[in-house]
């Protein structure tokens, strides 16, 4: 019988429903959930092929004590003494969790309760220090809490929306979405996007501000003037409901247009329009996330734009308010339970003797922590320099996504006790694990987690553990109980720690904290099964509460106002004659963070398969790089070499690329390798967006372009990327000098069995080599040399994994690889749901279909998910540029 089960999509803080079908033969299938308030049916690429990650190809399925299989007692016996013993010997700040916005709420829970009120320390931070802390701290300053105030539907609703250090077109495709049709629906509403570089994003945007990076604060403390100069300001609401707001004058005051230009860099003409359309637009809603958060002045960021809608009353009411986009899926959920070092459980202050002392009686703990705790940068160094003696490590992979990655490696490398709970037995982290436990994964698991938006969902299980793969809640669980603490970890069920969870928000609260679920305190198992998606606050004893906050103030520091915070924005530029470029970090569409997940999906993998340093063409040229040549980037702190992609969407003097590659996909490529561990002052958030570096050319004397069936071992060349393909593998390299052997080399990397001989040609004047090894029709693996980036036909390569080979003229085909005139190269692939290529959507434009639909009529491109629609608007564009030439 087919069982369709709705859940949550794992990415995104969107959030979005999905229904999720197992067929009888096991085959599972995904749509978005038309009942979801999130996405109401929608899912963008990476949701859409999410049936693609449920293999079990490469799991964790037992437990490991140093690489051996153990069994669960083994190895939580072992946890629990070591940490028992670690806090006996060296007290209790002696051990920490860094866990992750990936995990569900309730195993969040258990996490922090165990280390805050039972091992009595807060050394328990997560990966979204790294992600929403500047937000979590610019909302605290101002609101007194942190409180997200809108809901998605005020984007819909605005006349206005602001969209800064957000690319929310790749970032949160199906909120981009509902921005794009309510857009469409409404022509006159405006979309401004404010970020250094010209991202997909831009293409709904009426104004694309391209200021220095880093300049946002500047950028509002003058559009805060502005407000005031012309007489926006609501005066009601300011008197009423704020403090500080002179102060918050007199510092914006000191910033004049002329400074804002300079800093921002922007032309005067544009600054004027944008501060314009701010001041005469009522309904305006300022999206931000990592362009804001990521950067050492993060917090000064969002209070800089918070001042701006506290000053014009903007918050809180039917299209309008400063809105914090939350990346993981359940940033928001980890923010609830307290899970960063510096807070409390249920929006508790770690700093507030009574939030304690009520967490403390509520959990029946013999301890609470005092003071706050390492935040994850302090953290790893602590573990460097041996304050931290054991280290749990959930849901996350540090080596690739922390700041100065080599000095994380290396402490966790010398941490003398390391647990690391992963689903992949092979990640850059888990390699260095002495114990690693076996989680469940999407599909597996079950609990709730929160979007953006203030919603808790459910995650279901659809899907069996597999092997003796457990939930992470009961990992924690059970190693509470081996430490003594069994009383007071007695869960059996998810359902029972969302119980309590809910009842400590309620706890004493009597609208005293925003978090509040207190209604679903008594919630049966059967109400946690069928439970359905929710907005908080749901106070107990009340119905479905009001969806926004702070229309009427009711802020939540002492005096229930809100302060204006004064600013002075700080020096920006990072660069100087060493390291001239800034390098600035950030996501693709189709790959999410270190790619465990993503990355085995061919689907994804096709839309861009190698990390990449987007360049100016000028920049390029000046450092002798050609498009797809390698480009290596180096800071005081490491190096990594990438391919280069020369747009002229990128600002002079500065380079962006991904955080996604890590050592199990590239030789060289973990972004986070050249970036310093430089914190925002009061978030402790990493700048991971504007990284002094410097950039030159590689110098390879070989290059090649291989697809093989089986994974590619150790390639062991100066740079080689790898990318899950239909029916195998592409891998991309360069040398650094010749090889003796390059059969033998194929041999050992693509594991080809002896007895197959390769079919091949070499040519002496131009030093290209073609090998392909066949196993009777079937191709095994292809490889393609030359002295110059390769110009092989990709996807029609990847394609001859599949194809048969019984006719001798193919394979001589394949070895010169150039496909058959019957069948044209599909080009680097654009639309993942139907695996269309580039060259394909430019000879249906050049064939008369001058539009998306157009092209989505004639290609189906575009038409599923939707997330490729700007790219295809882009090659649109470029033809015709091209045809006007
Ligand atoms: N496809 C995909 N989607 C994801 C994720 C993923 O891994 N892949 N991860 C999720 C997570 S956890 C997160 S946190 C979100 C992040 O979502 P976003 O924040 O939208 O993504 P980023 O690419 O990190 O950065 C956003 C933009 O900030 C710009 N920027 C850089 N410096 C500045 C600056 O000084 N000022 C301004 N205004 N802009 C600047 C960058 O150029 C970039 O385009 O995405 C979530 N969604
Ligand atoms: N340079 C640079 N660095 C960045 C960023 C940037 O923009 N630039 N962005 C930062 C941000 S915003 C974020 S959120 C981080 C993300 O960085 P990470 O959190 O390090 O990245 P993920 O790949 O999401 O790591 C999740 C890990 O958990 C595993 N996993 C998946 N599901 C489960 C589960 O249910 N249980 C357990 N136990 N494990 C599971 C996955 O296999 C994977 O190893 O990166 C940060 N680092
Ligand atoms: S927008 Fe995409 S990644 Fe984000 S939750 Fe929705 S389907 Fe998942
Ligand atoms: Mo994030």
């Amino acid at each position: 019988m087919e069982k369709a089960v709705k859940t949550t999509c794992p990415y995104c803080g969107v959030g979005c429903g999905v229904v999720a079908t197992v067929a009888d033969d096991g085959a599972v299938s995904v749509k978005g959930d038309p009942d979801h308030p999130a996405n109401y049916g929608r899912l963008c690429s990476k949701g859409s092929a999410l049936a693609e990650t449920l293999d079990l190809d490469g799991r964790i399925l037992h437990p490991e004590i140093s690489g051996r299989q153990a069994s669960w007692d083994e190895a939580l016996d072992l946890v629990a003494g070591r940490f028992a013993q670690t806090i006996a010997e060296h007290g209790p700040d002696s051990v920490a969790f860094y866990v992750s916005g990936q995990l569900l709420t309730e195993d969040y829970y258990v996490a922090n309760k165990l280390m805050k009120g039972f091992i009595g320390s807060a050394n328990i931070d997560t990966n979204s220090r790294l992600c929403m802390s500047s937000s979590v701290a610019g909302h605290r300053r101002a609101f007194g809490s942190d409180t997200v105030p809108g809901t998605y539907e005020d984007l819909e609703l605005a006349d206005l929306v602001v969209l800064t250090g957000s690319n929310l077109a790749w970032c949160h495709p199906v909120l981009y979405q509902r921005l794009a049709a309510a857009k469409a629906r409404r022509p006159g509403m405006k979309v401004v996007l404010i970020d250094p570089r010209r991202t997909m994003t831009a293409d709904i945007a009426d104004l694309h501000l391209a200021i220095r990076p880093d300049t946002d604060a500047a950028l509002f403390v003058g559009l805060f003037s502005h407000l005031v100069a012309g007489n926006v300001v609501d005066q009601n609401y300011v008197a009423a409901h704020t403090t500080a707001f002179a102060e918050a004058l007199t510092a914006s005051g000191a910033v004049s247009f002329t400074e804002v230009l300079e800093r921002t860099g922007l032309p005067a003409m544009q600054l004027r329009e944008f501060y314009r359309l701010f001041a005469t637009t009522e309904k305006v809603v300022t999206c931000y996330s990592q362009g804001v958060n990521q950067s050492s002045s993060g917090t000064d960021k969002v209070n800089a734009i918070l001042n701006c809608h506290l000053a014009t009353g903007r918050i809180g009411r039917r299209g309008m308010g400063p809105f914090s986009l939350t990346g993981q899926p359940n940033a928001m959920g980890g923010r609830e339970v307290g899970g960063l070092a510096n807070m409390l459980a249920a929006h508790m202050a770690i700093e507030n003797a009574g939030d304690r002392d009520r967490v403390q009686r509520f959990w029946r703990s013999p301890a609470i922590a005092e003071k706050p705790g390492l935040k994850a940068v302090d953290l790893f160094q602590a573990v460097a320099d041996g304050r931290v003696k054991a280290l749990w490590i959930m849901a996350t992979n540090p080596v690739v996504s922390m700041p100065d990655a080599d000095a994380v490696e290396a402490a966790i490398r010398a941490c003398p006790f390391v647990v690391v709970s992963d689903v992949l037995k092979e990640t850059d982290t888990a390699r260095h694990a002495h114990v690693l436990l076996p989680s469940l994964g999407w599909g597996e698991k079950s609990g709730t987690v929160t979007n953006s938006e203030r919603r808790i969902s459910r995650q279901r299980a659809f899907l069996e553990a597999p092997g003796e793969a457990r939930s992470d809640w009961w990992q924690l669980t059970e190693v509470a109980r081996r430490l003594g603490f069994a009383e007071a970890f007695t869960y059996d069920a998810p359902a029972e720690i969302f119980r309590e969870h809910a009842a400590l928000s309620g706890f004493e609260n009597a609208g005293s904290r925003d978090f509040d679920i207190g209604a679903h305190a008594d919630l049966t198992s059967e109400d946690y099964e069928a439970l359905t998606p929710f907005q908080w606050p749901q106070p107990a004893g009340q119905g479905s509460a009001e969806s926004r906050f702070f229309a009427d103030g009711g802020f939540y520091h002492a005096d229930g106002k809100a302060r204006f915070v004064a600013l002075r924005p700080p020096e920006t530029v990072r660069t100087n004659a060493d390291y001239p470029f800034t390098l600035n970090t950030g996501r693709i569409r189709d790959q999410w963070h270190t790619m465990t997940r993503t990355g085995k999906s061919a689907r994804l993998s096709a839309h861009i398969a190698e990390p990449f340093a987007e360049l100016h063409p000028r920049d390029a040229m000046e450092i002798g790089v050609g498009n797809a040549g390698l480009v290596e980037i180096e800071s005081p702190q490491g190096k990594a070499i990438v391919r280069a992609l020369i747009t002229e969407r990128q600002a002079r003097g500065s380079i962006f690329s991904p955080m996604h590659w890590n050592d199990q996909f590239a030789a060289k490529a973990r972004i986070d390798v050249l970036v310093p561990a430089i914190t925002d002052r009061l978030s402790g958030q990493p700048a991971s967006k504007n990284v002094a570096v410097a950039a030159r050319k590689f110098k390879a004397t070989h290059y090649a372009f291989a697809v093989s069936k089986a994974k590619p071992v150790d390639p062991g060349a100066a740079y080689w990327a790898l990318a899950k393909a239909e029916a195998g593998f592409r891998l991309e390299l360069a040398f650094a000098g010749p090889l003796d052997d390059w059969a033998g080399w194929c041999r050992r990397v693509f594991a080809i069995p002896q007895g197959v001989e390769p079919l091949g040609y070499a040519d002496a004047q131009t030093g290209d080599i073609r090998l392909a090894f066949f196993d009777g029709a079937r191709l095994l693996a292809a490889f393609f040399l030359a002295r110059e980036p390769v110009a092989v036909a990709r996807n029609w390569a990847i394609a001859q994994l599949a194809a048969d080979h019984l006719d001798l003229r193919k394979r001589f085909a394949l070895v010169a690889g150039r496909p058959g005139a019957d069948k044209p190269d599909p080009g680097a692939t654009v639309c993942s749901c139907f695996g269309i290529g580039v060259n394909q959507i430019v000879a249906a434009v050049r064939g008369g279909c001058h539009s998306v639909e157009a092209v989505g009529k004639s290609l189906n491109a575009g038409t599923n998910c939707g997330s490729c629609r700007a790219e295809i608007r882009g090659i649109i564009d470029g033809c015709h540029a091209t045809a006007a030439e």
